[in-house]
């Protein structure tokens, strides 16, 4: 093992099809010269994900922050939002831009999703939705949040940004709930650049999601609402659909390397590493890390800089809490969320893409136990 990586490795890097296939497939478009506007590919494509998703309804957006602010809007919802702050600013920023109030509920310290033991006591007369983080792709516990949802009249929103491809009980996890929304960022397991959707159940509940993301506008001469632009375009959606084709073996790739990480970062005190859910197929889509700094005597941000040296750029995903940010910080406060605190006060998410050598986990593995003292694994 080298002292260091001799290329840099990031958290991620996005998987792209092979170049003649992408244009071959963009070939038709300068023929045609239809490049956006829910157009042959964009619909294309929504049928295929429907497929793949095993859901019948699917609305395409431009990205997936979009998709929760259209799915949030498109429920004209009020009031307070519970939500929880271990997530990327995005979900409480779509909160935020619907003017609706969210109210962080903390997250359970086993999967890092929402407590759902901690929900009931945060409804209050202005509750109108809960919008749960299907954090890491690891799924909420869907079966209590539906329940609590029913018995208070709520909506339930799930951000499944990282979700794609999970099936839980062999449904997939963004069938779940009132709506769900998913990202197909670059750097997410399945991408189309800038992209992502909302899965919704009903057909009502589509028209105003079409309307919305062109817009608010049903026809040429009558608009009704006040909508955004988030729709797709040709170019994205033909990347999505030559990245469709690819994903399954993205993720067994992934879960080579995932496996391999945790084999090679077993059995040390003070490190808490990811696991499958039960009843659940995962997607593999990130390798978060918890470091106890009072066992291993060393904290996660030397960590962090020490793989730096090494050329191993880790992401403190998600570091700060949204409640800590500048943004947030002076309304929210922490306390009310201690087990989000910590959890982000550790954690390291390590790189995992489809096109990372088994090798370089090896050596990443044997560069956090020679940080943390552990020296090589025998
Ligand atoms: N909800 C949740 C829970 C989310 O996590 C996200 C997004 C959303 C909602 C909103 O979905 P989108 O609107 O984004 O579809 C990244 C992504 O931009 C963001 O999509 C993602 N979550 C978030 C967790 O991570 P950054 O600012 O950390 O990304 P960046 O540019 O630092 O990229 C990370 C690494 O990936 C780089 O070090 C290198 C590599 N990379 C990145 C890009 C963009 C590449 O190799 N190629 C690339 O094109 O936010």
């Amino acid at each position: 093992m080298k002292g260091r990586l001799e290329k840099p490795v990031y958290v991620t890097r996005p998987s792209m099809p092979d170049y003649n296939e992408y244009v071959e497939r963009i070939r038709p478009l300068w023929d045609s010269h239809i490049l956006t506007n829910m157009a042959e590919y964009h619909q294309q494509l929504e049928q295929e994900l429907c497929r793949y998703l095993q859901t019948d309804r699917i609305s395409l957006m431009t990205n997936g922050h979009m998709a929760l602010e259209m799915a949030l809007q498109s429920q004209g919802l009020s009031g307070e939002v519970i939500t929880t702050p271990f997530t990327f600013i995005s979900t409480t920023h779509a909160i935020v831009r619907n003017n609706l109030t969210p109210v962080f509920c903390d997250i359970n310290e086993k999967d890092l999703t929402i407590d759902v033991s901690k929900i009931e006591a945060l409804i209050s007369k202005r509750t109108c939705a809960i919008v749960p983080v299907h954090i890491y792709g690891r799924i909420c516990d869907v079966e209590k949040i539906e329940e609590i949802a029913k018995r208070h009249g709520l909506k339930v929103i799930y951000d499944a940004a990282h979700a794609f491809g999970v099936t839980y009980k062999g449904k997939p996890a963004a069938c779940y709930g009132d709506m769900s929304i998913l990202s197909f960022h670059a750097t997410k397991v399945f991408n189309t650049v800038e992209g992502g959707a909302v899965i919704y159940h009903n057909e009502e509940d589509g028209k105003e999601l079409y309307s919305l993301k062109n817009f608010g506008i049903r026809s040429e001469e009558y608009i009704d609402g006040v909508g955004a632009n988030a729709k797709m375009d040709e170019l994205r959606a033909i990347m999505g659909l030559c990245n469709l084709r690819n994903v399954e073996r993205e993720i067994t790739r992934r879960k080579v390397l995932f496996e391999a990480y945790i084999e090679g970062l077993k059995d040390i005190p003070g490190i808490t590493l990811p696991f499958v859910q039960k009843d659940v197929k995962t997607n593999y889509a990130y390798f978060p890390v918890l470091f106890d700094k009072e066992i291993l005597g060393v904290g996660r941000d030397v960590i962090y800089e020490e793989l730096k040296k090494r050329n191993v750029y880790t992401r403190k995903y998600f570091y700060p809490l949204v409640n800590d940010t500048k943004c947030y910080g002076n309304i929210y406060s922490v306390k009310g969320t201690p087990v989000a605190e910590k959890a982000a006060a550790s954690v390291l998410t390590l790189p995992i893409y489809a096109d990372l050598e088994t090798e370089t986990v090896s050596c990443i593995c044997a560069y956090i136990r020679e940080i943390i003292g552990q020296g090589e694994k025998r």
